[in-house]
């Protein structure tokens, strides 16, 4: 079976929708990820980036870059800054599932009611630890066992044993 070329009937705009990685340029770029999870170098420039699906690793490169979040407020989105240096955003994705985005060198956020500074952004928030549980002391040294009695539960046995 054979295949003939397509016709190109009509030129659309060239929009990034297939690439799972995605490199931008030394200019300030807007760079719309897809449905898939992304892989994003924006490199250069003051960039413009929106990664509304899937889980995204973002790096903003030089220049002040910003991640568009159009999906809801800052406080719908849990924002963590990882001991790593990058900062994790989790919350509604386009089609409202929860998603992450994984940003580094990504000086800001832009959220439907404004800006979030990525300096701003605190460390999770741990679960307090408990303390310790002191080990049960049986006895400092061989003496206090000398005059102890162990009474052990008396063991009564089948009469055919
Ligand atoms: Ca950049």
């Amino acid at each position: 079976m054979s295949r003939k070329n397509a016709c190109i009937t009509s030129i659309e705009p060239m929009i990034l929708m297939a690439a799972t990685a995605i490199d931008g340029s030394d200019a300030a770029d807007w760079i719309s990820a897809d449905e898939n999870d992304n892989t994003i170098n924006a490199l250069g420039g003051d960039d413009s980036i929106y990664a509304p699906l899937g889980n995204n690793l973002i790096d903003g490169g030089a220049g002040l870059d910003t991640l568009v979040i159009y999906e809801g407020v800052a406080d719908d989105f849990q924002l963590s800054a990882l001991a790593d240096g990058s900062i994790q955003i989790l919350g509604p994705s386009l089609n409202r599932e929860t998603h992450e985005n994984l940003i580094t060198n990504v000086e800001q956020i832009l959220f439907n009611d404004g800006i979030v500074k990525a300096d701003d952004i605190q460390p999770p928030v741990e679960p307090p630890v408990e303390p310790p549980v002191e080990p049960l002391q049986f006895g400092r040294s061989d003496d206090e066992f000398e005059h102890q009695t162990i009474n052990l539960p008396q063991t009564h046995w089948p009469a055919n044993c």
